[in-house]
């Protein structure tokens, strides 16, 4: 399927693929090798102009590399020894011609080879726009094309495979699926509509209803993996909250693994926020490390109370930490008001010493959370402990892939929300008896709101949210 842009927006000028675009397609910084890449029906042209072949080679074999120099043609000096590769469509990325210039990853030279790309006539490509001409060539949908982003953006192992899942096509393949299926039924009851006089057999109106919701089931499955999808592609940040000395920094190091922050007896030693980042079993969690909370003895110890205060009420996930070896005082009290309401695990932390605590008064005061008893110092107990922060977020077993589909973008659980109730509103009113006109119009728009989710009728400033979020040269 080739969409042309004018399908997408009238408004849009007349097409802007006819445009060659080039970029830099790695990283700034020094590497050891730097991709300039160009697409566009004078790549092959440009690619021509910039490089002198190492052999006597007066063409491009597609799809294979070639040795050479980068000239540039006005001073006639070389740039930098490079191979090139020429891919011709439509068996590319974007399924225009692209060239691709392997150079030494040294940020003068990209720069300098895209100028020249430039001065041959290329112009600097947007943001994610060569996914953007795969997805208006029809190579990939609007669902792929967004994977193309979370899988670079993936931090840990489950966000990486829920995006291959989805750059793969198992959210576009099931669409296509439920597409055909709701065109089956429509096609019927349009039949019906244009013949009034020949009822739906029964069997066939019960067939319908039963399609139907099944498919209204499925795609509520979708929706309610995507608590679990955002998770795992966002991650979540998490405060570690507790009153002085009760051993949050001992608990960041030993969960990093790393002497990260400062531990020492005295309480108070934290003052600012530290934050790093952690994988619990997929789960990317930014880990923060807070002054304890009591009343600050100084000015600096003031503001980091207030800092802390400010972190633990904007996190996701709160990591309680209470001292097991002290009897609860007023400064666990006050921490325990400022932490209401939020999704937590309390941790009862020194179970290498007598137990002060009183186990009872905090299984009543938490009856909702889990409740961990570990030991930072010597390290126990700190599985069970990341165990119960991922049981909080994710109702599955810990295991490494998942085995459904999940659902990860908020765009796509709106389109999926539609298209369930416009589904369900069909099967209440084949239930109820209701026109069938009524029910086909349902149909449409639940077909309507396919057609987004996938991008076949997504409007340009759609896309241009998409893809403004990709780096420039994806
Ligand atoms: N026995 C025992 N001591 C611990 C344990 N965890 C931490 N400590 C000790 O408790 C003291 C305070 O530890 P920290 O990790 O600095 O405590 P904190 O909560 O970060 O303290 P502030 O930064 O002052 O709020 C240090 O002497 C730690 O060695 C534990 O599991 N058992
Ligand atoms: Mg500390």
């Amino acid at each position: 399927m080739n969409r042309s842009t004018s399908s997408i927006s009238p408004k849009s000028p007349p097409n802007p693929e006819e445009e060659t675009i080039a970029a830099i397609s790695t990283p700034f910084g020094e590497s050891g090798i730097g991709i300039v890449r160009i697409s566009g029906p004078s790549a092959e042209p440009i690619a021509r102009k910039l490089f002198r072949p190492k052999r006597d080679q007066s063409y491009f074999i597609s799809h294979h590399f070639h040795f050479g120099e980068i000239i540039d043609n006005q001073s006639g000096n070389p740039v930098d020894e490079v191979l090139i590769v020429l891919m011709k469509s439509p068996k590319t990325y974007t399924r225009e011609d692209i060239a691709e210039i392997h150079c030494h990853g040294g940020y003068f030279i990209l720069q300098k080879v895209l100028e020249l790309a430039l001065r041959e006539g290329a112009r600097l490509a947007r943001p994610g726009e060569f996914t953007k001409r795969a997805f208006l060539k029809g190579r990939i949908d609007l669902t792929q094309a967004e994977a193309v982003i979370d899988l670079i953006k993936a931090k840990t192992q489950t966000s990486l495979e829920i995006a291959t899942q989805q750059l793969r096509g198992a959210l576009h393949r099931e669409m296509t699926q439920i597409k055909a299926r709701l065109i089956d039924s429509l096609s019927l009851m349009e039949a019906h509509i244009d013949f009034p006089e020949e009822e739906i057999e029964p069997i066939a109106s019960r067939k319908m209803r039963k399609d139907l919701e099944t498919i209204v089931h499925q795609i509520d499955e979708w929706i309610n993996s995507y608590e679990e999808g955002k998770v795992f592609r966002e991650g979540i940040s998490c405060a570690i909250a507790g009153k002085t000395n009760v051993g949050k920094s001992s608990l960041l190091n030993v969960l990093l693994k790393e002497e990260r922050a400062i531990v020492t007896p005295i309480p108070g030693t934290t003052r600012d926020v530290i934050e790093e980042v952690l994988n619990i079993y997929g789960i990317p969690v930014r880990l923060m490390d807070t002054a304890g909370m009591r009343k600050p003895a100084d000015s600096i110890e003031q503001e980091g109370v207030r800092r802390a205060k400010e972190r633990v009420a904007d996190s996701d996930f709160v990591l309680l930490m209470l001292d097991g070896s002290r009897a609860l005082d007023d400064d666990d009290r006050e921490i325990f008001a400022e932490i209401k309401g939020k999704k937590k695990v309390v941790a009862i932390n020194k179970n290498d010493l007598p137990l002060r605590i009183s186990l009872e008064e905090v299984k009543i005061l938490f009856s909702k959370d889990p409740v961990i008893s570990i030991s930072a110092l010597k390290n126990n107990g700190i599985d069970d402990l990341k165990q119960a922060i991922y049981s909080s977020l994710i109702r599955r077993e810990v295991r490494a892939t998942p085995e459904h589909l999940i659902v990860a973008n908020i765009r796509h659980k709106t389109a999926l929300t539609q298209v369930r109730d416009n589904l369900s509103n069909a099967t209440k009113g084949l239930e109820d008896g209701i026109s069938l006109e009524f029910i086909a119009f349902e149909i449409r728009a639940a077909l309507e709101a396919l057609g987004d989710l996938v991008g076949e009728t997504a409007t340009e400033e759609v896309l241009d949210r998409i893809f403004e979020k990709f780096c420039i040269g994806k």
